[in-house]
């Protein structure tokens, strides 16, 4: 059998999307032949279903990607991928209210009921394949620790302003993380209770939606002790949206990596690939060489970045005010905040505010007093590991880790 060659993520979910539409023409009895004249007269499959559908599979074909409400103020919409409003953490605590937290759905969130719901935990590398219900997980000791969610394409829009072109995906801002406190079963926990064999390689966590998102990491990062299956998320359960009722928490790594909705865990004694480690979070570009095959080097670590709770181009008046921003690492606690106000000429120091945990982020605040006119402030983390925001990052296709400083621009009146 050949692989299915896609690069770009558009055509990929576009090609499982037709599937799934083929998939539900059969169901509602249209012949193969059928479909296909209707396409070749130039129909799309799912204009198809539309016009042969009942009210029950329009009820279910459409319902809103997101089910939590997600107005204006509080996101900006790209349709199943909704973005964090920074101005909006300016009144919060330090960790993000599960009503503000972005999502990133690659189709729709699914309701999953805990009733029939199982993990199947299965595969080579492990010695006792076993399923457990919800309950089952519940009774396992559990732990909480704060820590980011970030997608991997989160700052991805700056790419075209600093190199003339766009990058394929979702056009984020800053705004495609979260920090929250998250509760669940160590990974490590249920991998030892299914007899983790010495040469298991990779756990490979899958989701229940559409497309089975699943995302491999190797035994070892599984088994530290803050890789969680989350059942909890600020000290409620998960919201649907992220993943009820059970989600993985990978600290530090790629969003894509902290698959929502498990259904199963793989473990493996070879080196498993699914599409999200092949084709899409990988770093494909004029810097980067296809490592086979995947399409180039594949992304683990998110990188060091800093975010302002103010408003984009927003307009500002000009009193005295307290400027806050968050910065974040993947590697450690942040150990330094610089901004500049004049475009990296000259540069002075933030004022952390704990706390300030590794893979989570740190406040931080600065006293301004901006005269009328336009105005750019620019921010420059260091980590305690010595990481600091570079001034470029090399383009990628996909637009991930953008993690250079910007300047985020403001009307002072
Ligand atoms: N099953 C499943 N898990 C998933 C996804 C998905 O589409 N399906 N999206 C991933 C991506 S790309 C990101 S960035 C995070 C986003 O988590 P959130 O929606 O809770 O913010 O979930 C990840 N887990
Ligand atoms: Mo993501």
């Amino acid at each position: 059998m050949a692989y299915e060659k896609f690069t770009r993520e558009e055509d990929y979910l576009q090609s499982r999307a037709d599937e799934y539409i083929w998939q539900r023409a059969k169901e509602l009895g249209i012949s193969r032949r059928r479909f296909f004249q209707i396409l070749a007269a130039g129909g799309t499959a799912a204009a198809l279903i539309g016009r042969s559908s009942s009210k029950s599979w329009a009820a279910e074909a459409a319902p809103s990607p997101v089910i939590k409400s997600t107005p204006k103020e509080l996101f900006n919409d790209f349709g199943s991928n909704k973005e964090m409003r920074w101005e909006n953490m300016y009144e919060r605590g330090y960790l993000v209210p599960n009503e503000l937290f972005f999502v990133r759905n690659h189709t729709r969130t699914p309701m999953v009921d805990t009733k029939t719901w199982r993990l199947k935990v299965e595969g080579y590398g492990i010695q006792k394949p076993m399923e457990l219900t919800y309950d089952d997980l519940l009774s396992l000791p559990s732990v909480s620790v704060i820590r980011y969610v970030e997608c991997a394409g989160n700052g991805r829009s700056f790419f075209e302003a600093v190199y003339g072109k766009k990058a394929d995906g979702t056009q984020w801002k800053l705004g495609a993380i979260g920090v929250a406190e998250w509760t669940g079963v160590p990974l490590a926990e249920v991998l030892n209770r299914a007899g983790l064999k010495k040469s298991a390689r990779d756990v490979m966590p899958e989701g229940l939606d559409d497309l089975k998102v699943r995302r491999p990491m190797p035994v070892a990062k599984a088994l530290e002790g803050d890789s969680l299956l989350v059942y909890a998320m600020n000290g409620q359960p998960l919201p649907p949206d992220h993943g009820f009722p059970v989600r993985a928490l990978v600290p530090g790594w790629v969003g894509v990596a902290n698959v929502k909705w498990m259904g199963r865990l793989e473990v493996s004694e070879k080196p498993i690939f699914s599409p999200w480690n092949t084709d899409t979070y990988v770093l494909i570009g004029p810097d980067y060489k296809p490592e086979p095959p995947s399409k180039g080097p594949v992304l683990s670590n998110q990188d060091l970045k800093s975010a302002l709770e103010l408003p984009w181009g927003g307009e500002l008046s000009a009193t005295r005010r307290l400027v806050r921003g968050r910065s974040w690492s993947p590697f450690g606690k942040i150990a330094k905040v610089d901004f500049s106000l004049d475009q990296g000429k000259r540069w002075q120091t933030a004022r952390l505010r704990e706390p300030n945990i590794a893979a989570a982020w740190v406040r931080w605040d600065f006293d301004w007093e901006p005269k009328p006119g336009k105005h750019t402030i620019r921010v420059r983390a260091t980590d305690e590991k010595g990481s600091t925001q570079p001034e470029k990052v090399p383009f990628n296709q996909q637009g991930y880790l953008f993690n250079a400083m910007v300047d985020h621009s403001l009307e002072v009146r």
